[in-house]
């Protein structure tokens, strides 16, 4: 076909598709009948029953569909016989497709209703499992159902704003999306939080982080990053670990410790900005200002582990050089911060045996966590890469690890190493500090924590 006759075509589909979008009956979804473009036309509108009363001859009924909510008055006068009984019977989250004349009213949520001409139900509901006050347990129980409600709804939306925003940061930014493996044979993260599975006959592990064969791709492509599920086998119950997450991991060559920072910086603020400008209604109704977000823009403060000791102590925390920072330390540390910091240079004792020594000081790593403000916490750990292969053995030896399942890591200092670095983003932290949730299981639509793995 030629360049030409292909114009042709789509210029007779444009007419054609502009003449069908003026036909009553198009569907549309319901934010779009808000912004007053539809009044006094006829839509048509497919989604699901809110809420809905009826009086004698008249229903009014709540439809929801992605985009928001919406009043429908089914008046017996006005439709098919059988509509108006379907629509007086139908229950909550019935599932209805309809046809009627948007029209303002003062009274209606929104300030406009459909009038309906026609309604139909698609798929009835029973008497739906979930009202208004229900425990925890019974909304985790029903969490499939439960994914239709308000929050975890917005909450998805901005999830997805988040991970389209970090693809386009890395796309822009000259890094590789790969994709690593999720069965692996040995431990990024240390032993403790290993899932076991028997791998035909051998023992093998789901992945805690994808670093290591990430750290394998950057001999060829030099920026790559993966997103993928991690998995953790945390046996304490908190509100902000996941036995199953989502991880976005990114790993540099040529980069150290310092710059590693900066691509994380620019990363999360990448990721922030873009919900707080595209999600701004979701946010604020989660109790999250936008204009909060707005302001999360390079540089983020560095401060080292040994200033985070001091700054405790100075605050009354009986903390000692060498612990790991908890969940209240950390706290402690950004309060007052509006903005994310990094604590770096941690001791080699509370951090993974990959990292590299700083020339500096060799009771510590080049490494940096990044922490989110109002106690939110740790977002990001990261850390230079140690290019030291007998360093790297004599770590291993010391914590008992074979060193079988590990020689192909080791054979990436052997052959051509270099400086590099990476970090790694659990994806439900950020989201459950942007949208304000106390708890991490409402940032995962299906959470996996100590206690469930149903639904
Ligand atoms: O253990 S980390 O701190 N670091 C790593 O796994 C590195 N190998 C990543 C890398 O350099 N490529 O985990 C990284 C992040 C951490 O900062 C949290 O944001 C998140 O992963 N994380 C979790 N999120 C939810 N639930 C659990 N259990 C969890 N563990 C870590």
């Amino acid at each position: 076909m030629t360049y030409e006759f292909c114009y042709l075509v789509s210029q007779t589909f444009i007419i054609v598709n502009r003449v069908r979008t003026r036909m009553p009956g198009e569907f549309v979804h319901i934010a779009q009948i808000f912004n007053g473009d539809h009044e006094g036309k006829e839509v048509a509108v497919r989604g699901w029953i809110y809420r809905s009363r009826s009086s004698g001859k008249l229903c009014f009924i709540q439809v929801r569909d992605h985009s928001g909510f919406m009043q429908v008055t089914v008046a017996k006068n006005a439709v098919p016989d059988a509509d108006f009984e379907g629509a007086k019977k139908a229950l909550l989250e019935s599932s209805v497709m309809l046809k009627g004349t948007a029209v303002k009213e003062p009274r209606a949520p929104g300030g406009f209703e459909i009038q309906a001409k026609e309604f139909k139900v698609l798929g009835v509901s029973d008497n739906f499992p979930i009202t208004e006050y229900q425990s925890e347990e019974h909304l985790l129980n029903y969490r499939h159902l439960w994914t239709r409600s308000q929050n975890l709804t917005k909450i998805m939306k901005v999830k997805a704003t988040i991970l389209g925003a970090a693809r386009e940061w890395f796309a822009g930014n000259e890094f590789f999306e790969v994709t690593p493996p999720i069965i692996t044979a040995n431990a990024c993260e240390g032993g403790s939080t290993l899932f076991e599975l028997n791998y035909f006959g051998t023992k093998a592990f789901l992945s805690q982080s994808a670093q290591m064969y990430l750290e394998a791709l950057i001999f060829s492509l030099e920026k790559v990053y993966s997103l993928t599920p991690s998995f953790r086998a945390e046996k304490s119950r908190t509100t902000r670990h996941l036995a199953e997450y989502w991880h976005l991991e990114g790993e540099e060559a040529f980069v150290g410790n310092e710059e590693n920072m900066s691509i994380q910086e620019a990363l999360v603020s990448a990721m922030v900005t873009t919900v707080a400008k595209k999600n701004p209604e979701e946010l604020k109704a989660l109790g999250r200002d936008p204009a909060d977000l707005l302001k999360i823009v390079p540089p983020f403060k560095r401060i080292s582990y040994d200033d985070a000791v001091k700054r405790l102590q100075d605050k009354g925390y009986d903390f000692a050089w060498g612990n790991d920072l908890g969940t209240n330390e950390e706290r402690s540390l950004v309060e007052g911060e509006d903005m994310p910091i990094f604590v770096k240079n941690y001791p080699k004792e509370v951090k993974a045996f990959y990292m590299r020594e700083n020339p500096e000081n060799p009771k510590v790593y080049l490494c940096a966590d990044l922490l989110a403000p109002e106690g939110y916490g740790e977002i990001i750990g990261g850390s230079e890469r140690e290019t030291d292969v007998e360093k790297i053995i004599e770590r291993l030896k010391a914590q008992n690890t074979p060193l079988d399942a590990y020689q192909w890591y080791l054979d990436l200092r052997r052959f051509g190493t270099v400086q590099h670095s990476g970090f790694g983003l659990g994806i439900e932290r950020i989201v459950r500090w942007v949208c304000k949730q106390e708890h991490i299981r409402d940032t995962i639509p299906f959470p996996r924590t100590i206690n469930r793995v149903n639904p």
